[in-house]
C-alpha cells in the first residue's frame, strides 16, 4: 500500500472516532434520544473490510452499532448524523435513528436493532446477486452475541447449500451487553463454529488495519469467485459501554487497559509515524480539520435541517409511498 493510502486509511478511522466521540456529546446534551451504540475501539474491522469490498456494488449489511459501516459504504456523515438527531435530511428521513440507518443508494441496506436479523436478509440479498447473475456480494456484519440466535444457525446452513455468494464477518468484542462470551457460547472460536456447516472459515486480529485488509481480500475473493460462503471473524474490543446506559461495571480495569494498548488509531499511528509518512506535527493538522468538519459541516447540517412534519408520519413507510430516492437504486 502507498503512503497516500496509508495516510488516508488513519484519517477515515480518527474520523470514525471523533464521529462517535461528537454524538456522545450530542446525546448528553439530549440533542440525539433513544439507543446508540458507538463503535469506539473496533474501527479497523469495517474501515479495514470494507475497503477492500466494492462499495456502491456489493451490498452491506450490519446489527446496530451501524454509523460506521454506514459511512464506509457511502452514507454521507452528515445525514448519518441527521438521523441521530431524527431530522428529515437524516439517511432514513428521522424514521429510524441510530440503529436504523439505511442507504439503499449506496447499497447500504441497513443497520437492525434485532440480534440476529441480518444474517437471513444476507442470504436473501446474495440469492438476489446469484439470481440476478452479477459479481455483486452481500457482506453481513454481526456481533458474537448474535451468532447464538436461531437465524444464525438456519442461515448459514442454506447460505452453504445454495452456495451464496455471501461474507459473513464476525466482530468478536468479547461482549453481548455485560455478559463475557465464556458465559453465554460453549465454542468461544466463532470462526469455528461454522464448519459444521461446511463453511471456510479463519480468524484475525481486528486491531491492525493492514492485517483485517490481507484477510479480507482472501475472503472477499473467495466469495466473488464463485466459491459460496466464508465466514471471517476478528477479534477486537469496544472501548465505550454496550450503549449510552452502561456503566461497564462487568469488565476489569486490567483487561481495558490492555486493549487500550492495542487500540487500532494508536497501532496504526505509531507503525505510520515509525515508517516517516506521518509526522506529529501532520497528524495534529489532521485531527483540527477533522473537528472542523464534524463541528462546522455535519454537526451544522443536522442541527439546521428541520424536524420530520407530522403530516408526513406515514411517508416512506408502506410500499405504495416510498422515499423516491430508494426505488432506483434498490433494483441495481
Ligand atoms: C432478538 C433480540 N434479542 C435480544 C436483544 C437485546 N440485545 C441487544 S444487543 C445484545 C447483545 C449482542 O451482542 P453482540 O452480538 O456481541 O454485539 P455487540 O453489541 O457486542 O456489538 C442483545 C442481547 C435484541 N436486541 N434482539
Ligand atoms: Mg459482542
Amino acid at each position: 500500500m502507498n503512503a497516500e493510502d496509508q495516510k488516508r486509511l488513519l484519517r477515515e478511522m480518527i474520523f470514525y472516532r471523533r464521529f462517535e466521540d461528537r454524538t456522545f456529546e450530542a446525546y448528553m446534551e439530549r440533542k440525539i434520544g433513544g439507543f446508540l451504540h458507538l463503535y469506539s475501539g473496533q474501527e479497523a474491522v469495517a474501515t479495514g473490510v470494507l475497503e477492500m469490498a466494492r462499495t456502491g456494488h456489493d451490498y452491506v449489511i450490519t446489527g446496530y452499532r451501524d454509523h460506521v459501516h454506514a459511512i464506509k459504504t457511502g452514507a454521507p456523515p452528515r445525514e448519518v448524523m441527521a438521523e441521530l438527531y431524527g431530522k428529515q435530511t437524516g439517511s432514513s428521513r428521522g424514521r429510524g435513528g441510530s440503529m436504523h440507518i439505511f442507504d439503499p443508494t449506496v447499497h447500504f441496506m441497513g443497520g437492525y436493532a434485532l440480534v440476529g436479523q441480518p444474517f437471513p436478509l444476507a442470504a436473501g440479498l446474495a440469492l438476489a446477486c446469484k439470481h440476478k447473475g452479477s459479481d455483486q456480494i452481500a457482506i453481513c456484519f454481526l456481533g458474537d452475541g448474535a451468532n447464538n440466535q436461531g437465524t444464525f444457525h438456519e442461515t448459514m446452513n442454506m447460505a452453504s447449500v445454495w452456495k451464496l455468494p455471501v461474507l459473513f464477518v464476525c466482530e468478536n468484542n468479547l461482549y453481548a451487553i455485560g455478559t463475557r462470551i465464556e458465559r453465554s457460547t460453549a465454542v468461544t472460536d466463532q470462526y469455528k463454529r461454522v464448519c459444521g456447516y461446511n463453511i471456510p472459515s479463519s480468524q484475525h486480529d481486528g486491531q491492525n488495519i493492514e492485517t483485517v485488509m490481507e484477510a479480507a481480500k482472501n475472503a472477499i475473493d473467495h466469495v466473488r469467485g464463485g466459491n459460496g460462503p466464508y465466514f471471517i471473524e476478528f477479534m477486537t474490543y469496544r472501548h465505550r459501554g454496550h450503549s449510552m446506559s452502561d456503566a461497564k461495571g462487568y469488565r476489569n480495569k486490567e483487561e481495558e487497559e490492555q486493549w487500550l494498548k492495542r487500540d487500532p488509531i494508536v497501532l496504526y499511528t505509531e507503525k505510520l509515524r515509525k515508517a516517516g509518512v506521518l509526522s506529529d506535527k501532520d497528524i495534529k493538522a489532521m485531527e483540527k480539520a477533522i473537528d472542523d468538519e464534524i463541528e462546522n459541516e455535519i454537526i451544522k447540517f443536522a442541527e439546521e435541517s428541520p424536524e420530520p412534519r407530522v403530516e408526513d408520519l406515514t411517508k416512506y413507510v408502506l410500499d405504495d409511498n416510498p422515499d423516491p430516492r430508494w426505488i432506483g437504486p434498490l433494483q441495481k
